[in-house]
């Protein structure tokens, strides 16, 4: 039923597609695996209709960079894995200018403008943390256009693999006809894509790195790439030389920490990257903090984990972002995540969506979340969110 109406909103943004014949498109996404697929099934499918897609690769919707893009009209701009929770911003500035389709699955807010076409699932009664990711949204949308577009299936679901459930919903359905097609095959306890004879989760895993690390230098193009074309040699190694590049960073990082310890407020313990990941893309701080949460010897059980990262002012592709901004990720050791789980402790998202309130917008989940705020406001979001955990008690009611 609910998918159904998803197909008939789908038919009715291709129509207005299709009878608007742009020449070319934008092609705004994430910088993760999935959104790397989303982007990859996108552009193929563009290509297939003879529109020529540009594709933008964003780590975080910034309000300065929207503004900018929707400032001219007349454009056919697509958000892919992104942009879902940030419709109404986006409405705001489209104001009826550019068609632009949502193809996303993160916690959608209302699109206002009524060119402002959001495809996300979760307005049609699924999930996107389980049901279908980024990419799925892509694969169907593209199947719409295009039947021919089926041979893409296979992408819906290395960009669902970030799904730790496996593939459920809408994606168990994506995943059989897949297999029916002959497009991939099980092999050992996994799939493989057949034309490339790569394991569905280890593309996957080198698309996190080439988006995630190689952000600012040209990583997230190569992963594209590699989702229609498959892995060269050259792409392994530049997966290699970006990993050995983060496990330094890492390793140099952790040896600080050893010798400075973290700084510590009540219930928070926090220190500051700097530009020790200077060149990688910001997601590499939250990807330390989960490491940092299970090294006992450094860290305390039941504090949160905080870490900043500044984060450089250049967006690949766009141009100079006007403010300085640093990302803030936290992570919660494991003995404090069944108190998040029994309502006796504020979740990681939550915390810093409180913490930033006015200044940052925070994403994530329980246990693990970010926010980029402007560097004048480190110690802000320290303070408000040491207040916040003190103002509830919430922390002392846990532990008695
Ligand atoms: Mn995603």
């Amino acid at each position: 039923m609910q998918l159904q109406d998803f197909e008939k909103k789908t038919n009715q943004v291709v129509t207005e597609l299709k009878a608007k014949k742009p020449k070319e498109a934008i092609i705004v996404h994430h910088d993760d695996a999935d959104g790397l697929c989303s982007t990859a099934i996108t552009k193929r499918a563009l290509e297939r209709e003879g529109i020529k897609p540009k594709t933008f690769c964003l780590e975080k919707v910034y309000t300065e960079v929207i503004e900018d893009l929707h400032s001219k009209s007349g454009q056919t701009i697509f958000y892919v894995d992104i942009g879902s929770s940030h419709a109404d911003m986006i409405s705001e500035y489209n104001n009826g200018k550019n068609l632009t389709i949502i193809l996303d699955h993160h916690d959608p807010k209302p699109a206002k403008d009524p060119q402002v076409f959001d495809l996300n699932f979760e307005n049609y009664g699924f999930k996107g943390e389980t049901d279908f990711s980024g990419a799925t949204c892509c694969y169907l949308f593209a199947k719409t256009l295009n039947k021919t577009n089926m041979d893409l299936g296979y992408l819906a679901l290395v960009g669902s693999c970030e799904i730790p459930e496996g593939f459920m919903g809408i994606n168990k359905l994506v995943l059989e006809e897949a297999c029916k097609n002959g497009i991939i095959q099980q092999k050992g306890k996994g799939y493989e894509i057949i034309k490339f004879k790569t394991r569905l989760d280890a593309l996957f895993s080198k698309l996190q790195i080439l988006g995630a690390v190689g952000y600012y230098e040209g990583g997230p193009e190569i992963g594209v790439n590699a989702c229609l074309e498959g892995l060269s040699k050259e792409t392994e190694e530049k997966v290699n030389a970006l990993e050995n590049k983060r496990k330094e960073a890492n390793r140099r990082l952790l040896g600080r920490l050893y010798l400075e310890r973290l700084k510590e407020t009540e219930h928070i313990q926090w220190f500051d990257a700097g530009d020790m990941y200077a060149g990688m893309g910001t997601k590499v701080i939250g990807q330390f903090c989960s490491f940092l949460a299970y090294q006992t010897r450094l860290i305390k059980p039941n504090k949160f984990i905080l870490g900043f990262v500044n984060v450089p002012s250049e967006i690949p592709g766009w141009g100079k972002l006007k403010e300085k901004f640093v990302k803030a990720s936290v992570r919660v050791p494991k003995t404090m995540q069944s108190l998040i789980d029994d309502g006796k402790l504020l979740g990681a998202v939550n915390l810093l969506d409180k913490a930033s309130e006015g200044f940052g917008v925070a994403d994530g989940h329980r246990y693990a979340a970010s926010v980029i705020v402007p560097v004048a406001k480190k110690q802000t979001l320290i303070e408000n969110a040491e207040k916040q955990l003190k103002a509830d008690g919430i922390h002392e009611r846990a532990y008695l």
